[in-house]
């Protein structure tokens, strides 16, 4: 048994004006929550410092900047990086990075309960798009602002486990999944900020999103046999909504816990990383069962090939 206990922290709206202090202080209060439940780690979603900015379009880069971290911790992060540690709480959560070399990144840090970062991500897949498009109903516009990630998939051992992180689209990509399960990941940790309608298709509303959210974690996690924790941040930031939904899904694909509001929202569960055994050596034991010798589309192919027309 090597069982954690996971505390889901949906965020509710953060809306434009809120400062970064008054999220931290959101956080530290779930923190807190977490804490009195006996929680190893607690999981916060994509940006969980802002609101989702790249709904708006800017120009001028030092008001762009205003939504990036310099440093990780930094003087507003550092009350948060300085309760989890008096706490002994790890956590995993989504910021803005901005390196002194001048690249905008997506990224997810895991820091451990003595305040290590142990892992870092920077989201590889980034939807949307990077010019002001008037036939969206609304802007998303993560192609402008983010770089893609250049740190790949990679997984980290930590409370006697193996980890790694995404973030948001990254879950609607097998490949992401798939990189870190060659790894023998065991638990995914991803934050994610999903709006409730379709700015192409205002059709697609919150029912069919929260399907396919679900459907690929659950997918993903199924398939490589690892947990996934998936925690949205919710609400209505602004006047645009966000779907809520957060779950933690064992290796079998099911879900476990599910968000039932749209708000600050805690989920807890005991997650035996040993649940991630059985899967990994009968169905989905890789090295008995691929044959790579048929899948190198996968990586030399970006774009579809169609078949000649006959
Ligand atoms: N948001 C959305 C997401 O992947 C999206 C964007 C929604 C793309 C639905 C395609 C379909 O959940 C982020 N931040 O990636």
């Amino acid at each position: 048994m090597r069982v954690i206990t996971v505390a889901a922290a949906q965020m509710g709206a953060i809306q434009k004006e809120e400062e970064r202090e008054e999220v931290i202080a959101r956080m530290i209060n779930m923190m807190d929550q977490a804490h009195r439940a006996n929680a190893n780690l607690i999981v916060y979603p994509e940006l969980t410092l802002t609101t989702f900015f790249p709904r708006y379009y800017m120009e001028d880069l030092l008001e762009i900047n205003t939504w990036f971290e310099n440093d990780m911790p930094n003087a507003s992060t550092q009350p948060l990086f300085k309760k989890a540690k008096t706490l002994g709480m790890a956590m995993t959560f989504g910021y803005a990075e901005l390196t002194s070399d001048g690249h905008h990144f997506n990224t997810s840090i895991h820091v451990d309960a003595t305040g290590i970062i142990v892992g870092k991500y920077r989201k590889v897949h980034l939807p949307g798009h990077s010019e002001f498009d008037p036939t969206r109903s609304f802007q998303h516009l993560e192609k402008r602002y983010f770089k893609p990630g250049d740190l790949g998939f990679p997984t980290y051992r930590t409370l006697d486990g193996i980890f790694g992180l995404c973030i948001c689209n990254d879950r609607r990509w097998p490949e992401t999944y798939r990189c870190m399960g060659l790894q023998g990941v065991e638990m995914i940790t991803l934050g994610y900020n999903t709006p409730s309608v379709n700015s192409q298709k205002n059709e697609e509303g919150r029912a069919k999103r929260q399907f396919h959210s679900n459907l690929v974690m659950q997918a993903g996690a199924y398939q490589n046999s690892t947990w996934v924790v998936g925690v949205a941040k919710a609400g209505d930031e602004d006047g645009h909504d966000m779907c809520g939904g957060s779950v933690i899904i064992n290796p079998e694909g099911e879900i476990v816990a599910e968000a039932k509001t749209d708000n600050d929202e805690l989920l807890l569960h005991s997650c035996d990383l040993d649940d991630t055994i059985f899967g990994k050596k009968t169905i989905f034991d890789f090295a008995r069962h691929r044959r790579i010798e048929h899948y190198s589309r996968i990586t030399s192919q970006i774009g579809v090939k169609f078949p000649p027309k006959s």
